[in-house]
Order: C-alpha cells, then structure tokens, then sequence
C-alpha cells in the first residue's frame, strides 16, 4: 500500500470504529447492558497516535501508540454526554481526556487535546512528594455546589523511602477545579494520615464544609486496617487536609469486598436517599476481583447507611473478562438525566452507568433511579453466613409459593 492508500483505509476503519451503532441487551431487570464497549483504544483519535507527514512517516505508522481506555469520570454537559476517560499510552502511563456523545452510548469522539494536567503546587505534594506524578488515573467528576467542577483523581508515585524495590509506590489524592473541562486549576493533594485511593467529593457542602468519600490504606495496594469507604469533612478544599475520618460502608469477611472497596462517582441524590455505586474486591486463586455493587445512605445525614443490597450489582462478563487486567469491573463514572451535582432525581430518571471491563476499555449500562432504588431497598443485605443466605432465599421462595397458590 502507498502512504495515501494506508492513510485512507486506517481513517476509514477509525471512522467505522467511533461511529458505530450499539444496542441494547435485556438482563436481569435492573439495568440493561449495552453490546459494544463505547470507547476502546481505537477509538483515540489518529493525529494522537500517527505522524501524518508522508515525509517524517513514509509508511504511515503508528508513531505513540495507546494501550487501553478505562476508568472514566462522566457527567452531563449540556445536551452532551461527556466521559473523561483514563486514556493509558503504550508506555503504561495514564492521562486524561474527555470524550463527548450525543446519546450516551455510542458515537463518543475525543477532543482535540487530552488534559493537561497542572502538577501540585510546589510544597504541596501530599506526604512531602513534591515529584512530579509518575501516573494519575481515576478521575471522579463533581459538580459542586460552590459552583466548581471537580475532578479528584489518584496521584502515583515511587516510594523513595524505599529505593531497593521498585514497585513501592504512593497512592495519593489528586484535587483539580474547572469550569470548562479544558483548563483545570490543580489544588494541593489531599493531606490525610494514610494513602489514598478512590476519593470522591459529596456535590453538597455539610455542616458548611466539603464532604469526602475515602478509602484510607495501609500501603500502596493493602487496605489493611482501613475498613472500607470512608467520610470525612473539610474545611477549605484549596488546603484540603482530613483530620476525622469515619468508616461508612464497612468491608466484610467473605462478602464481594472481602479485601478492598472504593466509593465510584459521587452518589445521586433522590426521593429515598442518596444513592451509592462503588466497586468491591476478593482475592482468589486466579488475583484480585473487581465487581461493582451498591448502597444507600440517608438524605440528611449522607455518612448514614439506610440500604445494603447484599452481593454484586455486576461482574465481569463474556468478553469483559478479558483484558489487561483480567476479572476486574471498575466505575467511577455515571450520569442521571433530569440533573448534574447535587440536583434532586425523581424516579423516571434514566442513568448511565460507565463502567471499564479488565482495565482495557469503556462500556455503558442503563437503568433508571427508581430501579436503582428499589434494587438498593428491596435485595437482602448479605447475612454474612451460608445459613443466612438460605434463610433469606427461602422466605422469598415462600412469599413466592403463599402468593402463587401451591
Ligand atoms: C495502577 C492502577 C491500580 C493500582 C493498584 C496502579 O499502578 O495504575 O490501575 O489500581 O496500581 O493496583
Ligand atoms: C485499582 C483501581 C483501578 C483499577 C483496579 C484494577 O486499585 O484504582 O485503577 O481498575 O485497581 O487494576
């Protein structure tokens, strides 16, 4: 092929790729999958990838390859649908872009530049880090009520107290502010006795201050003694620093987050409470695995659990399975119609769940507030014992049997 019989074909095949039609796929009634992943590697853009001067790129190559698209922070942004994607280049490092679609589940197309993202300022890094980030990923989106938009994302790092190994690393807090998506005012890291991963900003100041999701950790990848999700509140998110921090949705022995847990996006407010996504994990023989579940909590007190639906909203699934990082089903991104930040929902309001399949790429799932809702109040808490389960599986079996007459 010529340079311009290449260049055309791979133009083409990227246009095929970013516009194709998805549908939908009836589950289990409380939400729908959708076929297609919405974003995939391919889908960044060619002038991110191909040096397209037939003289600097005679074959028309790929010059800076990219490796996978994942963990995606959403929200709605006028009439768009707007993800801001972990796009992970093929040297392993992450950054993030916002990618738009008129519908929410296909057509997403990039924009013209990734973020660039501002370091910490200087004497500011968390745990006396001033670095530059080695990586940042994960980015939750917060439409606040001071009238920012938020994006708290996971700042890595070499651990130099530890020079002999080089996988010791610190997992960080990342704060950025915007009002256009484009250009971001980077604040200092969250201060915080321990690391920090999957820190989400509540949209609604309590007690007048800022409210935060946690997870505290013991280590880079142990949590450890940090107990699950956590709360905590700030005074002044241009110096954030967390003094208490409480344990809201508690990790369990043999349960889905055995091991791990992480808060997703920010929760949606609604009729019933606040409604929770997060991701919950256990070790097994074949590693980690990551499953996404959820919570509710109550509408004046947000730190409060009213509703703890036992189990795993969704697992990894058919080719979801296969990745990078395999059995791994990851959130930290969702939009509800009818409003952003911390707007009231009512029941009818569709939402789009964007989940990444094995750290590799993007999917969506659609379902409403009121299933959510009444997924999130009417399914068992888990007993946290086989003999629980079956009694609880046999008074639905009863119900059943007394109600169909047998
Ligand atoms: C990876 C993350 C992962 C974390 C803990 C980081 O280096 O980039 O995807 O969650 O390690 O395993
Ligand atoms: C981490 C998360 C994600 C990732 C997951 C699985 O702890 O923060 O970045 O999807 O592990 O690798």
């Amino acid at each position: 092929m010529t340079f311009e019989e290449r260049k055309a074909f791979v133009e083409a095949q990227h246009e095929a790729f970013v516009t194709r039609k998805n549908s939908p796929i009836e589950g289990n009634g409380v939400y729908t999958r959708w076929q297609n992943p919405i974003i995939e590697a391919e889908s960044a853009p060619l002038e991110w990838r191909y040096d397209f001067n037939p003289e600097t790129n005679p074959y028309f190559m790929e010059r800076i390859g990219v490796n996978a698209t994942l963990n995606s922070g959403a929200i709605k942004w006028g009439d768009k649908y707007v993800v801001v994607v972990r796009v992970e280049g093929a040297d392993r490092k992450s950054f993030f872009a916002v990618a738009e679609s008129p519908n929410g589940v296909d057509n997403f197309r990039f924009w013209e530049h990734p973020i660039t993202m501002p370091e910490a300022p200087e004497g500011t890094c968390a745990a006396g880090l001033d670095a530059p980030a080695t990586n940042v990923y994960d980015m939750r989106l917060t439409q606040h009520e001071d009238g920012w938009i938020y994006g708290l994302f996971c700042v890595e790092r070499h651990d130099d107290s530890r020079p002999g190994d080089l996988s010791a690393a610190t997992a960080t807090c990342g704060i950025a502010r915007t009002k256009d998506l484009v250009n971001w005012e980077r604040l200092p890291d969250l201060k915080s006795k321990s690391q920090q991963r999957n820190v989400v900003l509540h949209p609604e100041f309590v007690d007048g201050k800022y409210a935060l999701y946690t997870r505290p950790q013991d280590g880079f990848i142990d949590a450890g003694s940090g107990g699950g999700i956590g709360w905590a509140l700030v005074d002044d998110i241009t110096n954030a620093v967390v003094t208490d921090e409480k344990i809201i949705d508690q990790r369990y022995y043999h349960t889905i987050k055995e091991v791990k847990n992480g808060e997703g996006p920010h929760p949606f407010k609604t009729p019933k409470g606040w409604l929770h996504l997060a991701h919950g994990v256990r070790g097994c023989a074949s590693g980690l695995r990551y499953v996404l579940y959820m919570y509710m909590t109550a509408l004046d007190e947000p730190w409060r659990e009213i509703a703890t639906p036992g189990g795993a909203l969704m697992v990894p699934q058919g080719g979801e399975y296969i990745g990078d990082v395999m059995n791994v089903l990851f959130t930290n991104g969702w939009i509800a119609e009818g409003g952003t930040g911390a707007d009231m929902h009512s029941m009818d309001d569709k939402v789009f769940i964007y989940y990444a399949a094995s750290d590799t790429r993007m999917h969506v799932a659609t379902s409403t507030i009121g299933q959510l809702v009444d997924y999130c109040m009417n399914t068992p808490s888990d007993g946290l014992t086989t003999g629980a389960s079956v009694k609880t599986r046999n008074a639905l079996i009863d119900k059943n049997i007394a109600f169909l007459n047998r």
